[in-house]
């Protein structure tokens, strides 16, 4: 029997910083011995039902019970496949069919959520789950054991799963946890999906696994982390959720406004990542805390790659250099390392680079390239070997909020709207989303009334996370074509954006 380093360290710190807080939500405080009885439960009930090695899917109110369910399945060595409220059941079926999950842990509010889609698995209650009798029993654990599966969106109508190990997570944590300083002291304020990498890896199993607390809020809510930033010490976000705070601190009256400059003095580190940080809302943000926010650059696939220093100079506008414990290239298309002020793409290797995407050897064979993981971002070094982004590669790869959107998924969904003739999904730059979709669409003879208002916003919203679909829908006659009728999509941006 073994434990693999990231079920290892958990095991430790139950131990050794038992009384410890570990999580901290609305309903509950769970010191790391609490957490890993639980844990343990969880574990071992998913064992007795013989889900070692299977997918279990988890949509679990985010919190403690998540934290539970979560490292549950993976004690038990089993592949976590987390969903999200945030899509709706067409989507969640399809996640939970397309990963061949054996089984469902969900919380008593989630419950009602699965039961249209989950046909003959069994459904587990992690309230009970985590309350079992069962002791915790062996574990049996390695590094290369596949612990998640996150579905991200690419260049292919459908996301693709990517597998994630017990070893990549760890290794991430690990990075992060030494580069970052963490410390048992900390206390992260926590409001990120945890349905993707920035929020479960890099925010939430650093924290856990550095020994901290975590403050889990449920959701992004501006007013309460202002407030709930007084307990914390650090803050982690994307570029919008940065700017949305920034604009409700501006919205509140002088008290508030004094109290919560406060709050925000008093934070240790605050970090940005999952899109580019516009340098007028890190400056803002420096005024307040004091330090310009940290930004670094990671991926589904890799974790982190690049980060600013925790000491020393953070480059506005750049994610600095290869996080310790990463390799990063820069290459051009002739496959030569691109030297100073020549731009290519980035490349990365290293402990947090994922296994390959589930049941789609051809998609991982093209994403590598001798052992190098190639990111599809364009980017060049600046003086320093600090990493400048310059943005994709693929004109149909969309960051919105944070969240990677494909022009190609959305399309796929909204082309089965029997009114479509056609339709081009383009990203449009936006203060607030960094970029927002815009779908141009051409209708049927006869059928615009259809599509016109929300109508086909609403539709979509069935289909897809409602942060997918389009926050435009602009009807044309046709789209700006190259010779061969294939959309010439930067025309059609230019197009849209004129059009306001
Ligand atoms: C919400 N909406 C969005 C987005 N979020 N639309 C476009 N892009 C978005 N990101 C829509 C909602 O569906 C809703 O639409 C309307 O906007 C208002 O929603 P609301 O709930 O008020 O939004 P919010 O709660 O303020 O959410 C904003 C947010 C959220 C907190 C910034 O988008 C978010 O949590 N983003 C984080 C994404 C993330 O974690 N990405 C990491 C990927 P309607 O009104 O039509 O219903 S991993 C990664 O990138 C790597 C590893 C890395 O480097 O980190
Ligand atoms: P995801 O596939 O959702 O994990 O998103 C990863 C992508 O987010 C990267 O390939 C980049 O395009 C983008 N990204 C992450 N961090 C940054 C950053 N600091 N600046 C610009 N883009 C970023």
């Amino acid at each position: 029997m073994s434990s693999s380093p990231l079920i290892e360290r958990f095991e430790r710190l139950t131990r050794e910083r038992a009384e410890h807080l570990a999580i901290v939500d609305d309903r509950e405080r769970v010191s790391f011995r609490l957490l890993g009885q639980r844990v343990g439960h969880v574990a071992a009930e998913l064992r007795a039902r013989g889900l070692s090695g299977k997918r279990v899917a988890l949509l679990v109110t985010q919190g403690s019970r998540w934290v539970e369910s979560f490292l549950g399945i993976i004690a038990a060595d089993a592949i976590a496949v987390p969903l999200s409220h945030l899509h709706p059941e067409a989507e969640q079926s399809w996640f939970v069919r397309t990963s061949h999950a054996s089984a469902l842990v969900v919380s008593g509010e989630t419950r009602e959520r699965v039961a249209g889609y989950a046909g003959g698995l069994p459904v587990l209650l992690v309230e009970e789950l985590r309350d079992s009798q069962l002791g915790p029993g062996a574990i049996d654990t390695r590094a290369g054991d596949v612990a998640v599966i996150l579905y991200t969106s690419g260049t292919t109508g459908k996301p693709k799963g990517a597998l994630i190990s017990q070893g990549n997570l760890e290794a991430t944590a690990r990075l992060l946890g030494s580069a970052w300083k963490w410390s048992p002291d900390d206390v992260l304020l926590h409001c990120l999906p945890l349905h993707h990498l920035h929020g479960l890896g890099i925010a939430l199993l650093t924290a856990l696994l550095a020994g901290s607390t975590t403050r889990m809020l449920e959701k992004f809510d501006g007013p309460r982390l202002w407030d709930e930033m007084a307990h914390a010490t650090v803050l982690m976000g994307v570029p919008t959720m940065h700017k949305k705070l920034l604009d409700g601190f501006d919205a509140a009256d002088a008290s508030t406004q004094a109290r919560w400059a406060g709050h925000a003095a008093r934070l240790r580190l605050v970090t940005s990542g999952s899109a580019a940080l516009p340098t007028t809302v890190g400056e803002r943000l420096r005024a307040l805390t004091g330090q310009y926010p940290l930004e670094r650059f990671g991926m589904t696939e890799i974790g982190v790659g690049a980060s600013n220093p925790i000491e020393g100079p953070r480059v506005p506008g750049s994610c600095g250099p290869a996080l310790p414990g990463m390799q990063l290239r820069i290459v051009k298309e002739d496959g030569r390392d691109a030297g100073p002020t020549e731009s290519g793409e980035i490349w990365i290797r290293g402990p947090g680079v994922f296994l390959g995407y589930d049941e789609n050897p051809e998609a991982t064979r093209e994403a590598f390239s001798e052992g190098w993981f190639k990111s599809g971002d364009t980017a060049m070094f600046l003086d320093g070997g600090h990493v400048k982004i310059m943005g994709r590669t693929s004109v149909d790869i969309l960051k919105s909020g944070g969240y990677k959107l494909s022009a190609l998924e959305i399309e796929e969904v909204v082309r089965e709207h029997d009114a479509i003739a056609d339709v081009a999904v383009v990203g449009l730059p936006d203060e607030t989303w960094g970029e927002v979709a815009v779908a141009a669409v051409i209708a049927k003879p006869g059928r615009r009334a259809e599509l016109e208002g929300d109508a086909l916003r609403e539709w979509a919203k069935a289909r897809i996370a409602s942060y997918k679909v389009p926050k435009r829908v602009v009807l044309l006659d046709d789209f700006p074509r190259n010779p061969v009728g294939k959309v010439v999509k930067p025309e059609l941006a230019k197009l849209l954006a004129a059009r306001g």
